[in-house]
């Protein structure tokens, strides 16, 4: 459950997946195609190989109607194989996440082992798996040695999470996937946290306030 009081409501939603996969990309290039009415700076702690070592941290916000302050929180986990133990901390708490996978055929076996890993870290630390708001982006479409996006469709059609194809490095379809979290995210919370009742936010608006779109 998100953080949630009289004056705030703070969401906590990370990107999971396996190393170099282009989570901080999505976080760089999200932070320059949003403007909302509060952004702050994205923080990362990556190690002299470019690799993240930690986390990257991106604050949004906005102000709903109501006056209540809507707080996203956007992490970034590690994610060579050595550190899960930061995979679970960062995971923690969190109400949504998106996973990048790298499209490149060699990395077919990565892919799944880090979504593998993300369904036993979600058991660990107590997020119900089944009902997680989650995303899954294809990134890195330009590669030639990418897995077609109509092979990857069909490998994929049984699941219940939502597709989206990106090239992050040129920021194609990033927004698109965070839109698509966000609407999941609402859809979750809308009813308990009586966001249209109580605070007159609508799913477009949710998603509006939070891309910063007029
Ligand atoms: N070709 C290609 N490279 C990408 C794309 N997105 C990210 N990269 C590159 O992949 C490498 C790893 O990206 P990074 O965001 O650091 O991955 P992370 O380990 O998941 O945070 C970097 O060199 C990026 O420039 C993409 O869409 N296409
Ligand atoms: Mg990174």
């Amino acid at each position: 459950m998100p953080d949630y009081d009289e004056r705030q409501l703070s969401f906590k939603l990370v990107y999971y997946g396996p190393a170099q996969s282009g989570k901080t990309t999505n976080l760089l290039r999200l932070h320059d195609l949003l403007s909302p009415q509060l952004k702050g700076e994205i923080m990362t702690m990556e190690t002299q190989d470019d690799r993240t070592l930690f986390f990257d941290l991106l604050p949004l916000g906005f102000r709903a109607p109501s006056g209540l302050l809507i707080k996203f929180r956007l992490f970034t986990v590690p994610g060579q194989v050595a550190h899960d133990g930061t995979r679970k901390a960062v995971l923690s708490r969190s109400d949504g996440v998106v996973f990048v996978a790298d499209s490149d055929r060699s990395q077919e076996t990565n892919n799944g082992e880090s979504f593998q890993g993300l369904a036993e870290n979600c058991q660990r630390v107590g997020i119900d798996f089944e009902r997680l708001p989650l995303v899954v982006q294809f990134n890195k479409c330009d590669l030639p040695s990418a897995v077609p996006e109509a092979e990857i469709r069909e490998r994929w059609s049984a699941v219940p999470w939502p597709l989206v194809f990106a090239v992050a490095l040129r920021g194609a379809g990033v927004e698109a996937t965070f839109e698509t979290l966000l609407r999941a995210v609402y859809r979750r919370h809308a009813e308990s946290l009586e966001l249209a009742g109580k605070h007159g936010l609508t799913e477009a608006a949710f998603v509006a306030g939070a891309l910063g779109r007029p």
